[in-house]
């Protein structure tokens, strides 16, 4: 049975950091980890990509080839997918097997409360495929520190959990900068817990230009609260324990806990058994070489994509050796 996550939030969330974050702690824990790519405007990958959108559709070009702006590109590329659907499945199958997947998806919010295109890559995977995924919907914690932004956010979060129609788990993500953006009205479990958003609008804008939305705004909290389903948990994506307690919520979430109980508590025992050796800002391998063939190898070398060694030879001497001197070299710092 294949489980994994689908990451969304709106654009700057942290979705690409938690992507890259979580594979590398889930590696350590043991649990092989894919990375899909689907965010086809996003042209640099911190992580290792199993599947990457820009084979199938680039936004740029959608954007040049139709006259289209970033957000009717992005649609455009998301119908795009699902018309050519098989293709991710194609390149899915194969990992199938032992993987465990994180979809990292673009930040346009409207992808996923308003336009369907996203939703029915997300069915196709759900039902047909059946794939038991979890929304991972992130949201910066700075917007805590204004009322209107969190009411705002709480709202989308509603939204998008009623238009998917998946598990789903709200995300306050990089709350270690939370700090520096001022004093909270309440303390952070009214932000987590949200159980009365109302109180936040005496703490809006005093302006008197604004004292006109104030019954609207109250009327959106009523409805968050109505629905009683929005709450958030945080994340420091720096913090091993922090990754670990959403972890386990989004295991228990999309069943993943199910499916071997004893094989997931000797996963996160490997956390409190001993120090792992976390460090989020470790560069993976993969960019290693990246780094090796930008600055290092020579121009006509950059053309082998993937390439792990190469047969040039300069100056009668083949660059092999010092290709692998450089992955020796990474493996050790490891
Ligand atoms: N301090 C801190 N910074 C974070 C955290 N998560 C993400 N960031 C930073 O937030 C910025 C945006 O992160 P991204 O991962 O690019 O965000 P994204 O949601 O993928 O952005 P788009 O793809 O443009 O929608 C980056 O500079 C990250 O380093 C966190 O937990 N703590
Ligand atoms: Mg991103």
């Amino acid at each position: 049975m294949v489980f994994g996550q689908i990451v969304i939030g709106p654009p700057g969330s942290g979705k690409t950091t938690y992507c890259n974050g979580l594979q590398q702690f889930l590696g350590l824990i043991g649990r092989k980890t894919a990375v899909i790519n689907l965010d086809p405007a996003n042209d640099w990958l911190p992580y290792e990509c199993a599947v990457n959108i820009a084979e199938l559709v680039r936004l740029e070009d959608v954007m040049n080839q139709y006259n289209l702006g970033p957000n009717g590109g992005l649609i455009y590329c998301m119908d795009y997918l699902m018309m050519n659907i098989d293709w991710l499945k194609n390149k899915l199958k194969p990992l199938e097997k032992d993987h465990y997947f994180l979809f990292d998806f673009p930040g346009q919010v409207e992808l996923f409360t308003l336009h369907s295109n996203a939703k029915k890559v997300i069915d196709e995977m759900t039902t047909k495929w059946d794939y038991r995924l979890a929304a991972v919907h992130l949201v910066d914690a700075h917007l805590c520190s204004d009322p209107g932004k969190f009411i705002s956010a709480s709202l989308l979060s509603l939204n998008t959990m009623m238009h998917l129609e998946l598990p789903h788990v709200n995300v306050l993500s990089k709350i270690d900068l939370i700090e520096q953006y001022g004093k909270l009205a309440y303390n952070l479990e009214f932000y987590t817990d949200l159980q009365d958003l109302s109180y936040l609008v005496d703490h809006l804008d005093q302006n008197p230009r604004m004292a006109k939305y104030r019954k609207l705004t109250e009327g959106l909290c009523e409805l968050v609260g109505d629905y009683s389903l929005v709450s958030f948990t945080t994340l420091n994506i720096q913090d091993k324990e922090s990754v670990a307690d959403l972890m386990k919520l989004v295991d228990k979430c999309n069943g993943y806990i199910f499916s071997g109980i004893e094989g997931n508590m000797r996963e996160f025992s490997k956390i409190a058994a001993g120090p792992l050796n976390w460090d989020y800002y470790r560069y993976p391998f993969f960019l290693s070489i990246c780094f090796y063939r930008f600055f290092v190898s020579s121009p006509s070398l950059i053309t082998g994509r993937y390439k792990c060694c190469c047969s040039r030879k300069v100056h009668g001497r083949q660059l092999t050796v010092w290709y692998i001197g450089l992955l020796v070299l990474r493996l050790d710092s490891f």
